[in-house]
């Protein structure tokens, strides 16, 4: 499929998704989201991928929210589906198998923010600013942002910015934990390409139980959690990805991931 709001490309096996509305700022319009829908549904269905990278087109943004001339247009009724669709598409990404790293280049406002804080970390560039400012328009965040960003920097935190909608720098945003890593706006590419290189050397099954097992335990109770995760262990002991771990440790010699799940 050949997609007009989104640009996807292959770097051996890590996968590149760039939103592409610079002229809009990358705004998620209804077009981009189901775009982003399908290419999901393609990534999903490809093993030979073992991480994805999101980020925007253009020097100035990431993107700067859900497209507000969109939502100005909605009624309750449609506004509820595009809140159930984007919503949707949201959590198809957070539960995709595969790591995904938001490589944030310029705004990540709103819906854009969401869009970050539903991958597995973010990377910023200095000229990163984050905000969910739905407050100012006389909405709430309606992609899952008032969940996922209190259980990322905390319930206070997370309550300041949302009810100011102000906007914090990427430096900000590192020191309250929304960011991993800042660096220079050239750098940012280079910076999350070597960690997307990093983790693609890793066991694809491994890296998915670690995946699942830190998503799933963060919403239940200590105890709970670490019976996922014993239960995801006793799992990767019967994958061939641990057999050549611990092997290549004995033998010292590096490992050799072949990137099956069995
Ligand atoms: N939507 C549509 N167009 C946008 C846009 C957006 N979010 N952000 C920027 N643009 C467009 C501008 O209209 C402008 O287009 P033209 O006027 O040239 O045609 C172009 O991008 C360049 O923007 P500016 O001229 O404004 O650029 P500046 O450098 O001066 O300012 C800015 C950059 C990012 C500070 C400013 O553009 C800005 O404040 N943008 C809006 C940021 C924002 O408020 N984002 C949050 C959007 S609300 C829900 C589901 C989801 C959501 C809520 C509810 N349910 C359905 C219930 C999520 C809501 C949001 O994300």
């Amino acid at each position: 499929m050949s997609y007009e709001n989104i640009l996807y490309e292959l770097s051996d096996d890590i996968g590149i998704i760039t939103f592409n509305r610079p002229k809009a700022l990358n705004a998620l319009n209804g077009s981009l989201l189901n775009e982003l829908s399908s290419v999901l549904d393609t990534i999903a269905a490809d093993e030979t991928i073992r991480v994805l990278i999101l980020t925007g087109s253009g020097e100035k943004s990431f993107v700067a929210g859900a497209d507000i001339k969109e939502i100005a247009e909605c009624t309750p009724l449609s506004g509820r589906r595009l809140s159930k669709n984007g919503q949707d598409i949201f959590f198809k990404l957070e539960a995709l198998s595969i790591p995904v790293i938001a490589a944030v280049n310029g705004f990540a406002l709103g819906g854009g923010c969401e869009v970050a804080l539903a991958c597995d970390f973010i990377y910023a560039s200095e000229k990163a600013r984050f905000g969910l400012p739905e407050i100012t328009l006389g909405l709430i965040p309606g992609y899952g942002g008032t969940q996922r960003l209190a259980r990322i920097v905390g319930k206070n935190m997370a309550k300041e910015l949302i009810f100011t909608g102000k906007m914090v720098s990427a430096a900000e945003a590192l020191a309250i934990g929304l960011v991993n890593k800042v660096c220079e706006p050239d750098q940012l590419m280079n910076m999350v390409m070597e960690t997307a290189k990093a983790i693609a050397s890793k066991g694809r099954f491994s890296l998915e139980a670690a995946k699942r097992v830190v998503n799933s335990g963060v919403n239940v109770d200590l105890a709970d959690g670490c019976k996922i995760e014993t239960d995801a262990f006793a799992l990767c002991m019967a994958n061939i990805d641990a057999k050549e771990g611990t092997s290549a440790f004995i033998e010292k010699r590096p490992t050799k991931f072949e990137g099956k799940l069995v």
